[in-house]
């Protein structure tokens, strides 16, 4: 194992939610974003990630020119606060022209106005010195299978990130693959499919992907043999750690939430393969239950954070000599007492 490392941590404005869901009206009132901030710099947090309108509200409605000063403006507030923006991602899923998909609409001008929504995202991400855009792939998929190409659907993925890498020759695209929601099937659903993509692109060496633990396991894998695949082509550049209870609903629970086992063995991989060491951060895209009060508002990402850095002592005092001869021995059966008594705290 590598030298211990300390790791950095980061979320979105996004994931101090007011608790709306398809059934009902929000349960907490809305928060300033410096509200937002404070908190993130006051519970250990390093770096903030952002949705392109995260960071400028109204894009559409506004001049490139005018796009670029409120992000300048926004990232002197988090230098100021000694906070990194991590990453910026376009939300490519609320507007008119993406009803039926971004990239990947079958409409032309819809296809424009989802590249052009990206190349403005670009400008934002340069005007807030981080050059890590991140691809939510939201509606790429389809409802039913009758009614996208499939085939041609591939050509205009590479097509608009090939956009993308010819824009700024600096910028790196990682992709966040999710199965499903709010698609039936989406198009790039695991992280075998975001690397395979990122070949037939004109520069393989800018895309790569993040993983998120709930997207892995909604795809029935194993988040930590997801991000050994992706390491194996030093193409981790982001991470949302979260939790999932089975196939349903995208659940964003709070890391190792559901299953301690499933979240030990993410860090432990992460340890093993040295995420991070490049300044790469550890996101939590986790959300409050719904029924949680505004002041226990913090709680999941305080706790996510915690739960990260338990299970990081964890995975570093981990008998890994004795796992060793344990698999030597083909004995799995004492290999699997071993991480269950190391996690229950013998
Ligand atoms: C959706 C999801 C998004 C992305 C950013 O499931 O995870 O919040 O992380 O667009
Ligand atoms: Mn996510």
């Amino acid at each position: 194992m590598a030298k211990p490392h300390s790791y950095k941590f980061c979320f979105g404005p996004w994931n101090l939610s007011e608790g709306a869901d398809p059934y009902g009206p929000p349960t907490r009132p809305v928060q300033s974003f410096d509200w937002k901030l404070d908190q993130l710099r006051e519970h250990g947090f390093e770096a903030m990630m952002f949705h392109d309108d995260d960071a400028v509200p109204d894009i559409d409605s506004k001049s490139s020119a005018q796009l670029v000063k409120e992000a300048k403006s926004l990232s002197k507030r988090l230098k100021d606060a000694g906070v990194a923006a991590e990453m910026v991602a376009p939300r490519l899923w609320f507007s008119p022209h993406t009803i039926d998909g971004a990239y990947t609409n079958n409409d032309p001008k819809c296809r424009k106005y989802a590249i052009e929504r990206s190349l403005r995202c670009i400008d934002i991400a340069r005007a807030m010195d981080t050059d890590l855009i991140v691809l939510w792939l939201a509606r790429e998929g389809t409802y039913i299978r009758e009614s996208k190409d499939a085939r041609r659907c591939v050509d205009y993925l590479v097509e608009a990130m090939d956009k993308m890498l010819g824009y700024d020759k600096k910028i790196r695209l990682a992709i966040e693959p999710k199965p499903n929601e709010p698609m039936d099937h989406a198009y790039l659903p695991t992280i075998g499919h975001a690397l395979a993509v990122a070949q037939l692109t004109r520069d393989p060496k800018r895309v790569g992907c993040l993983i998120e633990s709930a997207h892995a396991l909604l795809a029935g894998l194993d988040p930590a043999d997801e991000i050994d695949f992706a390491m194996a082509f030093d193409k981790l550049w982001s991470l949302h750690l979260n939790d999932q209870n089975g196939m349903k609903f995208d659940q964003d629970k709070p890391f190792g939430s559901n299953n301690l086992r499933i979240a030990f063995n993410q860090v432990r991989t992460l340890e093993r393969t040295g995420y991070g060491r490049h300044g790469e951060y550890v996101c939590f895209d986790v959300h409050p239950f719904r029924p949680t009060q505004p002041n226990h508002w913090m709680d999941h990402l305080v706790n996510s954070r915690q739960t990260f850095l338990r299970l990081l002592e964890k995975a570093r005092s981990f008998d890994d000599k004795q796992a060793q001869a344990l698999v030597k021995d083909r004995n799995y059966q004492a290999l699997d007492q071993l991480v269950i008594e190391h996690l229950l705290g013998k």
